[in-house]
């Protein structure tokens, strides 16, 4: 798999997937996730909606991700994942490592080939950006099913500073 690192808007992605760092109600909220469904569309919400009305009642565990539309987004789908809350006492890195995983099957079940992804849990869930970049990486250095292409687009030029470094150690 190509791994790119740039710096941009998520939401203006020409690609198959763009990964949503949601949370588990599904239905909105802050960050990414505000600009994903502000500029996609209420097409998103209405399918999180529907997912929440059947195979999700108790909403998406973190970890996990599930895929919808994309709205009017450039991209064909959007999947949805939930990062951990950074904690200093308890070591949540696997979970933000399956959140990139999971991600990356439910993609590669749609048959896509390239990925989007922001920089998970890194804003209002306060995970540092250097650890989080460690994980990331490391969590799509092995190739999954259809998938050629993984994109961090990152938000601010620290951001796409931190990853970048990351991908040269
Ligand atoms: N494109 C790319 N990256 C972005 C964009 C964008 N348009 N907007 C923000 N970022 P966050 P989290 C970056 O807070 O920490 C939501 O309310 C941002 O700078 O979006 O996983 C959800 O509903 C940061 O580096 O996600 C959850 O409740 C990164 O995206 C909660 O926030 C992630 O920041 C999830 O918190």
């Amino acid at each position: 798999m190509r791994i790119e690192i740039v710096e941009g808007d998520i939401t203006t992605q020409e690609v198959d997937v763009v990964v949503n760092a949601a949370n588990s109600a599904l239905l909105g909220g802050g960050g990414v996730d505000g600009a994903i469904h502000r500029r996609g569309g209420p097409e998103i919400l209405a399918e999180c909606s529907r997912l929440r009305a059947t195979e999700l009642p108790d909403g998406l565990p973190v970890g996990d991700a599930v895929a919808t539309t994309a709205g009017r987004l450039p991209a064909r789908w959007v999947v949805h994942t939930v990062g951990p809350v950074w904690s200093a006492s308890e070591d949540r890195s696997a979970l933000l490592a399956a959140c990139h995983r999971n991600s990356l099957h439910v993609a590669a079940g749609l048959g896509a080939e390239s990925v989007a992804f922001p920089a998970i849990s890194t804003g209002i869930y306060g995970w540092p950006l250097e650890s989080a970049a460690e994980i990331a990486l490391a969590a799509v250095s092995e190739p999954v099913g259809s998938i050629r292409t993984v994109r961090f687009v990152l938000f601010g030029d620290e951001a796409f500073r931190v990853f970048s470094e990351a991908r040269s150690r």
